[in-house]
């Protein structure tokens, strides 16, 4: 057994858990009245209510037992100082400072004077181009921005401005491509106008090969529509730490907008990575999300751990994954603008949390990240929601809603809710064998019929979720939202005591690729492999 799980706190919470497992959510509430008091509150703009999870007073108290025992404060504080906590890459984790004011010091200097300047260089750009004093070379205005990255250098940012798309302004479009299926650029570039094209080339490495296959696409789609070489500067930027590789792909170092090692590519949205965001919204509105994240930040550096929203927010997700034995956790936003925050967040929590070695290098003994996924309410309620209510596993949820819409028509905005609210209510309380005897009666049903639809008609309830509100969705309270979840995954990996800032468990698909691509087009069949990848390999070559 690890240290962790041989810990006081540790045991006490599973002692504990044999006699929360027993526990009725419906009871818990009818015993108390205050449950809700208790066990919600709000920071930085968003509420959290818990209280529809299989917690108690002294979960939480336990809970934070083991926070403390994992030293979580003094973890925050070397977050925010810029300590390098990503040991097995040797560097800090500061995306905090991004959105950051104070100085913070990073191998003797201060890096706040250069995040400012990059901030600064974004500014300017982004408004020239908005106000049209940048221009494509045939002298028109940008309509469309096209980004070209993937993972990192593109979830956050395609996240955030489809998020936000009210706030941007229709005569600049943005688009994102990723993926390396020729498709997807294709299909984004037909209809666009070369002349009126901005590409932002983001990589923190710019050695990706998807991304840099993309940007030679473009390329080779620019000079083909009228573009020269020498055009190439005034139609293509980069966004990377690669200043080398930059230049060498043909982008004017002027062009590039750098940022720095110590941001991790999921973390990076705040930086120049942000720069579709700053472009589609406007720099005010991309330095209100920092502000909304840095709120947050301040919130959980500064609040007491029992009212600390990412810590709370972190160790009820633990307490089901470690205790209850979970395996998955459904984040359900209710509102369309943010129908891509459960990839975001896939990546985020998996990527982050996703390890099987604590900082040590030992295997561990205990579950880390479980699978995030989720779709928007209500269309998930016609589809996996049954799974919710009445299959074998429990998935605990985040339901996430605003409660004013981006596009108030009808009564749209309150359906939404009510079904936001009847959700989690109905996953709570289900329906006993009794009330769905009742309901039946009361339909007219009786005899073999009733007993035969019963089992069908029964909900287990006692399915825990945790709701967190905001008044819209809009630059503040979505930089809050994400800097919570950020800050969530780092709260979990301090108890997990594993590294959330490395990913190398995505390097060795990456390097097979690399492998089999030469394999593809090469004479012969492929023999190298086990019977199974030859033969695909093989099928493959066959039927190109
Ligand atoms: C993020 C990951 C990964 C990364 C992409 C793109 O934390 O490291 O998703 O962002 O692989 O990498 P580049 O930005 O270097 O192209």
């Amino acid at each position: 057994m690890s240290r962790l799980t041989q810990s006081p706190a540790w045991q006490a919470l599973a002692a504990h858990q044999r006699q929360m497992a027993g526990a009725s959510l419906r009871e818990l509430f009818r015993e108390d009245a205050r449950r809700f008091e208790k066990f919600s509150f709000s920071a930085a703009g968003l509420v959290l209510d818990y209280s529809k999870n299989l917690v108690s007073g002294e979960t939480l108290s336990l809970l934070l037992d083991l926070a403390r025992q994992a030293q979580l404060p003094a973890w925050i504080e070397r977050l925010f100082r810029g300590e390098k906590i990503n040991a097995s890459e040797d560097r800090a984790a500061l995306h905090t400072a991004l959105r950051g004011e104070a100085p913070v010091i990073v191998d003797s200097h201060d890096v706040m004077p250069e995040v400012r300047g990059v901030l600064d260089r974004m500014e300017r750009f982004a408004e020239a181009v908005r106000g049209g004093e940048l221009r494509g070379h045939a002298g028109h205005p940008f309509t469309d921005v096209v980004n070209i990255g993937i993972g990192g250098s593109d979830l956050g940012p395609c996240m955030v401005t489809e998020a936000l798309k009210p706030f941007g302004t229709p005569s600049l479009k943005p688009h994102f491509v990723s993926n390396v299926d020729g498709s997807q650029i294709v299909q984004t570039l037909n209809g666009l106008n070369a002349e009126t094209t901005l590409f932002i080339v983001a990589s923190k490495t710019f050695t990706t090969q998807e991304t840099l296959a993309n940007a030679r696409s473009a390329r080779e789609w620019f000079l083909a529509r009228g573009g020269s070489e020498a055009d190439i500067a005034r139609h293509f930027v980069a966004v990377s730490t690669n200043r080398e590789e930059v230049t060498k792909f043909g982008i004017l170092e002027s062009n590039m907008f750098g940022f720095w090692d110590w941001v991790g590519g999921r973390y990076s949205l705040w930086s120049a990575v942000g720069l579709p965001i700053a472009l589609a919204l406007g720099m005010n509105r991309f330095r209100d999300l920092l502000a909304g994240a840095r709120a947050m930040d301040e919130h959980f550096r500064g609040a007491p751990l029992e009212q600390n929203m990412p810590v709370v927010l972190g160790l009820i997700g633990l307490w089901y994954v470690n205790f209850f034995g979970t395996r998955s956790h459904a984040v359900l936003p209710y509102d369309q603008s943010l129908h891509r925050l459960p990839a975001y967040l896939q990546q985020l929590e998996m990527e982050s949390n996703g390890k099987r070695v604590d900082r040590d290098g030992n295997v561990v003994d205990y579950a880390t990240a479980p699978v995030i996924w989720g779709e928007p309410g209500t269309n998930g309620q016609h589809a996996f929601f049954q799974l919710l209510h009445q299959g074998t596993q429990m998935v605990p949820a985040d339901f996430i809603a605003p409660c004013r819409s981006q596009h108030p028509i009808g009564e749209h905005h309150a359906m939404l809710l009510a079904n936001f609210l009847a959700q989690t209510e109905a996953l709570m309380n289900g329906k006993t064998e009794d009330e769905a005897r009742a309901e039946l009666t009361a339909q007219g049903l009786g005899g073999e019929a009733l007993a035969k639809l019963l089992p069908h008609k029964v909900f287990p309830g006692n399915r825990p979720t945790s709701t967190i509100l905001m008044g819209a969705v809009e630059p503040r309270t979505l930089g809050a939202l994400i800097a919570l979840y950020e800050h969530k995954v780092f709260v979990q990996s301090v108890i997990w005591n594993i590294n959330p800032f490395d990913q190398w468990g995505v390097e060795l698909g990456k390097k097979l690729a690399g492998k089999i691509l030469g394999e593809l087009s090469a004479q012969g069949a492929a023999t190298s492999h086990d019977a199974s990848s030859n033969g695909l390999i093989n099928f493959c070559k066959a039927h190109r």
